[in-house]
């Protein structure tokens, strides 16, 4: 098994966050010719990052997806709550957080830079406003997301809280968690995690290293 991933990109920094919850010892590398090369689409179904190949070599694209594979794949530590309800409540904030946070904030970046980037950040912000509100009516007052565990919710909420308040600028509200106080004392809870830790610490280095500027 061997996971494709790139630092920088918030859709793979969930999946990696996974893996170091679970001790999961999984090569975690680049794709080979970069995101939608030629090489590299041919080993990945579609392209992008992440995609987990198998150890027959069947791609598993889409984060999301991989995150329940490796749920199923190794329960131990579990990262679902237990219950229905619980598990329901952890799917729904789960995908709160990709739609309205990780798809937004993607869509943002891929509009830096260009003369629709004001469009744009009009559009996140209504997005991040959306996720923030629901997430915050739906989290546990304490502890992770949903209860005293790390879930996958988490795993996606933790990166993405970060995205967001590192893009805030740009679409006019710096103090955007803040003002969600629930989320932003979450966010100080939850990125203690040493798993978060990891995977935040290699998001700030990619950022660092790409030069890229929010100003
Ligand atoms: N829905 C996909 C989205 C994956 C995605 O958009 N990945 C981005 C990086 S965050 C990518 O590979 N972009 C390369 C490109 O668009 O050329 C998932 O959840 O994995």
């Amino acid at each position: 098994m061997k996971l494709y991933s790139e630092d920088l990109s918030p859709f793979s920094a969930p999946v990696r966050l996974a893996i170091y919850a679970k001790g999961l010892d999984i090569p975690i590398g680049p794709p080979p010719g970069g995101p939608r090369s030629e090489a590299y689409t041919k080993v990945s179904l579609t392209g992008l990052v992440p995609c987990l190949i198998l150890d027959d070599g069947t791609p598993l694209p889409e984060s999301m997806v991989i995150l329940d594979y490796l749920e199923d794949r190794f329960p131990t530590p579990p990262l679902k709550p237990a219950g229905p309800e619980a598990r329901a409540r952890e799917a729904l904030i789960r995908r709160f957080a990709e739609t309205e946070l990780l798809v937004a904030q993607v869509e943002l970046f891929h509009k830096f830079g260009s003369d629709e980037v004001a469009a744009a950040a009009a559009l996140a912000l209504a997005h991040f406003e959306r996720g923030l509100g629901l997430i915050q009516g739906l989290m546990a007052d304490d502890g992770f997301i949903v209860g005293p565990a790390l879930t996958t919710a988490d795993c996606v909420l933790i990166p993405a809280l970060m995205g967001v308040a590192m893009v805030a600028p740009v679409v006019g509200r710096p103090a955007l968690v803040a003002d969600h106080p629930k989320v932003a004392a979450y966010v100080a809870r939850a990125q203690q995690h040493p798993a978060a830790v990891r995977v935040l610490g290699e998001l700030q280095a990619a950022v660092a290293a790409s030069g890229f500027s929010l100003g």
